[in-house]
């Protein structure tokens, strides 16, 4: 067996499972595992700015690619920092790897228990408590991090171990996904039967289609039995929005889609349990993780990753029943109305139409779009067409503000060909603005649109509107931000209306600067949709 430290032992066990990047900030108590990393190519190491960013650009990087991706941060503060993007990578179901120094850190009194902080925000955490268990504990981590619902997982490799030598077996890698039981024959027949028996179904998509891969199953089921579909925020993409049975994101405010609905007989929802249902309605759940699927009211619930299980269904239905063909041209004329109706320039809030027609324009297909919690952002869940799987990303119900950047970049590394942009406020752009260093550091050419209002503004519109013009702590002092980008070495640019935008990220798309781009979008007060 061959003698190596924490540090070594950690780094070849990840390039043995496949791991291709790490993010973090280095520091005391992690040199043995840099100082691997120094020698192990096949793991590309980027160095951040502050950790959050680590974990939120190992979740874009996960999200966007389907591979996993690791953050690496030391004890105590390093960790602490990072929480925020492992919480989001929990809201999200993104598997990603968290590597942090000790287990307890003593500090003036104060006891961190660091298990005790990550356990709640991961679905594994494992401790070493020497090189020799290194090994064993990644495999252990990629098994579950590559099986089941993906979601963070936690390793603790405290200093003395990292530091420490001996002799250790590395053991073999995790090989792709692990063995899964293939679903319940009798469960998929009675939910092929519901589909091909309802007269008005509706397939519900979340992000659990994206993150089983299996978007292109739940299109052809779709197309076969001319189902029309309907996505979470998550599942913006799982069919493409321009696709004549996309109904876009299922928005409960805009009336004609809610009315529509709840018309429905039936509901496939497929990796998702952010569905509504009423009284009366059929639904089909299909989750891999049992505890969604829970007490929740359902007909048929198929548990298992959607992958295997819209397979085994689309093969049932394809046996059992009718091509649904003979619908298509009634089903299609609904979906037409309604999106019409949805996307009527006439009924548009301006100046957001606009700006949003501008990205359509200048965007390439297979973009990846991240969606920041800001007012352009809200309105992208409606507006923005997503035109395929993993092209959408957003922070789901956790709702984080400061993490479109970062995420951007993440999925950057993870997809280098494809065309990343960021839509932040100037608010949500500052949580992570040193990153910018970062991307034009290691020439992470992702591209960040910041519609500035100089205000928190959706927080500021509140306090207009409901509570009697109490402004307080929304406004804004900002940086001039295309002189600010020039500064950290990016490319800065201005656009201030429509037309000025599209140029500008049809310039990005093209890479005439060859660096990372902030276009800065100067706007007023801007009105809500709902
Ligand atoms: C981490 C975090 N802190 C605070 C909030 C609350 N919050 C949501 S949106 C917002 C203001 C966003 O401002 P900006 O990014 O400028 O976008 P705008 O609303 O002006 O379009 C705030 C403070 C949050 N969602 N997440
Ligand atoms: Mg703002």
């Amino acid at each position: 067996m061959p003698r190596m430290n924490g540090g070594e032992a950690l780094v070849r066990s990840l390039a043995a499972e496949g791991l291709r990047v790490v993010f973090g900030v280095p520091g005391a108590g992690q040199y043995e595992a840099i100082d691997a990393l120094y020698t192990t190519p096949s793991v590309r190491y980027i160095a951040v700015r502050h950790e959050q960013a680590a974990s939120y650009m190992a979740d874009g990087y996960s999200r966007a690619s389907g591979e996993v991706a690791a953050a690496l941060v030391v004890e105590g503060p390093g960790l602490f920092n990072a929480l925020s993007g492992v919480a989001t990578a929990y809201a999200t179901s993104s598997p990603i790897l968290v590597v942090s120094g000790g287990h307890h850190h003593r500090k003036k009194g104060l006891e961190l228990d660091e298990e005790a902080w990550m356990g709640p925000l991961t679905k594994w955490v494992g401790r070493a408590k020497s090189p020799a268990e290194i090994p064993s504990l990644v495999h252990e981590a990629f098994v579950q991090l590559r099986s089941g619902r993906p979601r963070p997982v936690g390793i603790e490799v405290p200093p003395a171990v990292f530091a420490a030598s001996e002799e250790v077996n590395l053991v073999q890698p995790a090989g792709g996904s692990a063995a899964s039981v293939g679903p319940d024959p009798q469960a998929v027949q009675r939910a092929a039967e519901l589909l091909t028996s309802a007269r008005r179904p509706v397939i519900w998509a979340g992000g659990g289609v994206m993150r089983a891969k299996a978007a292109t199953l739940v299109a052809e089921l779709a197309d076969y039995l001319q189902i029309p579909v309907v996505t979470t925020r998550q599942g913006k993409g799982a069919i493409s929005e321009l696709h004549p049975l996309s109904l876009g994101m299922a928005e409960m405010r805009f009336q004609p889609l809610r009315n529509w609905l709840t018309k429905r007989d039936l509901i496939l929802a497929v990796g998702t349990s952010h569905f509504t249902s009423r009284d009366g309605q059929k639904v089909i759940r299909i989750d891999v993780d049992e505890e969604e699927i829970g007490g929740s009211d359902y007909t048929v619930a198929i548990q298992g990753d959607a992958y295997p299980v819209m397979m085994a269904l689309n093969r049932a239905v394809a046996a059992a029943g009718p091509v649904r063909g003979d619908k298509a041209e009634g089903v299609q004329a609904e979906v037409m109305e309604i999106n019409g109706a949805r996307f009527d320039p006439s009924r548009q809030l301006q100046p957001q139409w606009g700006f949003m027609e501008a990205i359509h324009a200048a965007l390439p297909d297979d973009a990846i779009v991240i969606q920041g919690m800001n007012q352009m952002g809200y309105y992208s869940r409606n507006y923005y067409r997503a035109k395929g799987p993993h092209s959408y990303l957003t922070s789901s119900s956790h709702g984080t503000l400061g993490c479109a950047y970062p995420i951007a970049l993440g999925a950057k590394v993870g997809c280098p060909d494809r065309v990343v942009v960021s839509v932040s406020g100037d608010g949500g752009f500052l949580y992570n603005v040193q990153e910018l260093s970062t991307a034009v550091q290691y020439g992470i050419n992702a591209v960040a649109v910041v519609f500035n209002d100089n205000a928190y503004g959706n927080v500021l519109r509140a306090q207009m509107e409901e509570f009697d013009g109490h402004v307080l702590g929304t406004r804004l002092h900002n940086p001039d931000f295309v002189a600010m980008a020039q500064s950290f070495g990016a490319h800065g640019v201005l656009a201030e209306d429509a037309d000025a935008l599209q140029g500008a990220l049809e310039a990005a798309v093209a890479g005439e600067n060859g660096k990372p781009v902030l276009i800065e979008v100067p706007v007023g007060m801007l009105d809500r949709e709902f």
